[in-house]
């Protein structure tokens, strides 16, 4: 048997197991345990398919937009395409997916290439299996054999060096062919499937090994991965839907391969290695857009998508009241209800009161369920915005907010934090801010009381609140 081999890298974790030959199963180093084990079969990705995926912490729009783009994508004959998201559909996303009894886009909480995705299921020989077994193997062209036992757990691997050494020793043939696989097995660097590559790809490119074996969760024999496979894993296709930031996207979306976009919000993409359907509208919502492409293509929405998409461009709308709304929305939205047999207002009204509210929230969950990060001027600044059916449960829960915002200012060393309550019903918003005094006392806006303003008419962070805000921290600059 050959001699242990030593550990090449540092691990935060090592098991031993298996039997015969220890067996040495790198860990994660860096990476949380437990969010590794939530990374079930339900949401490994396959490098077969295209992912059309909307942005994290989805809305309506970014479901919407995911479901119907698919959707199109199929009918314009693309195969193996699926709809995505990047995490749990916020309450008004999921009203409307229960309303027109839509099941949710797969989830997806990571697209990283992890070792399950470099493995490939060679044949194994069993342990006790003579070496002509193994031999037969690399005959058929194989360099290493997993070695694995009953239970299905690798003991280690025949290499053909080994091989080579075993039928030239100086023994008698009979018993060197009588030899099991086992004692001439070595050992090789074992990694989970559900790892990420990227985790260990230093510790990869110092190692002399160029066969590596991957089991599962459990210490299943998975497959062999080879270091030239490793370092240039399958990824992940991914078509982004109303985002294009990668900062925004699902995580690991810098390790993926993004074939296209369609998007309504600013433009904040890295470079692609290859060129690609790149599509930024300033309309309404990313939904309205999919639509235009199915009326381009004289396909028709089945009813129940066609709520769905209607929902994408009334949500983010805020039903045509907001200043992002466009004519080519309205007209898109007239349509698409038809095809659902949806009143457009009172749907939208419904569908506007879906918004969960402030009393319901933790005001952790209201400050980060929707928080963008910018610099203005060169200073740090956070703006949140929340929906909300009426100010009414404001004065209760303001102190609280407030002092959940003054954390995160100080946690975060920014220079001012802000969060924009938006009513839907009337059209208008209240800030909240917390930050330097010289910023609050530049803001243009009424106050109500102290770090409370009234916002009036303004709903739209993107196209009103952060050119405003802009404009005063850069006069400071
Ligand atoms: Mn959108």
């Amino acid at each position: 048997m050959a001699p242990q081999s030593r550990l090449i890298w540092s691990t935060r974790q090592v098991l031993l197991i298996g039997h015969n030959l220890p067996c040495v199963l790198y860990q994660s180093m860096g990476y949380n345990r437990n969010m590794n084990a939530s990374r079930d079969k339900m949401d490994t990705w396959s490098p077969d398919v295209t992912y059309v995926i909307g942005h994290q912490r989805p809305d309506t729009d970014a479901i919407a937009a995911a479901l119907g783009y698919a959707w199109y994508l199929q009918q314009i004959g693309q195969e193996d395409v699926v709809a995505a998201r990047a995490g749990q559909p916020n309450e008004q996303a999921a009203f409307v997916l229960e309303r027109f009894e839509q099941p949710p886009p797969r989830l997806l909480t990571g697209v990283a290439p992890t070792f399950g995705h470099a493995a490939t299921p060679q044949k194994t020989v069993p342990p006790d299996a003579a070496l002509p077994a193994a031999m037969a193997r690399v005959a058929e062209g194989d360099r290493v054999i997993p070695v694995v036992d009953e239970n299905g757990k690798p003991v280690g691997v025949v290499t053909s060096l080994a091989l080579a050494r075993a039928y030239t020793a100086p023994v008698n043939v009979t018993v060197m062919l009588a030899q099991p696989c086992r004692e001439i097995a070595t050992h090789a660097p074992t990694f989970f499937e559900h790892d990420r590559i990227s985790d260990h790809r230093n510790a990869l490119l110092r190692s002399e090994t160029d066969d590596f074996l991957v089991v599962s969760a459990t210490g299943q024999y998975v497959g062999i991965a080879t270091r030239r496979v490793i370092l240039n894993p399958p990824r992940a296709r991914l078509f982004l839907v109303d985002h294009n930031e990668i900062a925004q996207a699902v995580p690991d979306a810098d390790e993926a391969e993004i074939v296209g976009v369609l998007d309504h919000h600013r433009l904040g993409n890295a470079p692609t290695a290859l060129p690609i359907p790149f599509v930024i509208d300033p309309v309404g919502s990313t939904s309205t857009l999919v639509a235009e492409k199915c009326q381009a293509r004289n396909l028709t929405p089945p009813a129940s998508l066609a709520g769905v998409l209607l929902s994408g461009i009334l949500s983010d709308t805020l039903l045509f009241r907001s200043p992002t709304a466009t004519e080519r929305d309205e007209k898109v939205a007239l349509w698409l209800a038809q095809l659902a047999r949806i009143e457009i207002v009172p749907y939208g009204e419904e569908l506007l009161r879906a918004a969960p509210g402030l009393a319901a929230r933790s005001a952790d969950e209201i400050l980060d369920a929707d928080r963008k990060a910018y610099q203005m001027g060169g200073s740090p600044v956070s703006i949140a915005q929340v929906e909300v059916t009426g100010f009414q449960e404001l004065p209760d829960r303001r102190e609280e907010i407030l002092e959940a915002m003054q954390t995160r200012l100080n946690r975060e060393g920014l220079s001012l934090i802000a969060l924009m309550i938006t009513d839907v019903i009337t059209g208008r918003s209240r800030l909240l801010c917390q930050g330097e005094n010289r910023i609050l006392a530049a803001l243009p806006f009424t106050r109500i009381s102290n770090h409370e303003y009234d916002l009036e008419d303004i709903v739209s962070r993107k196209k009103q609140l952060v050119p405003t805000l802009l404009a005063i921290l850069n006069d400071m600059a």
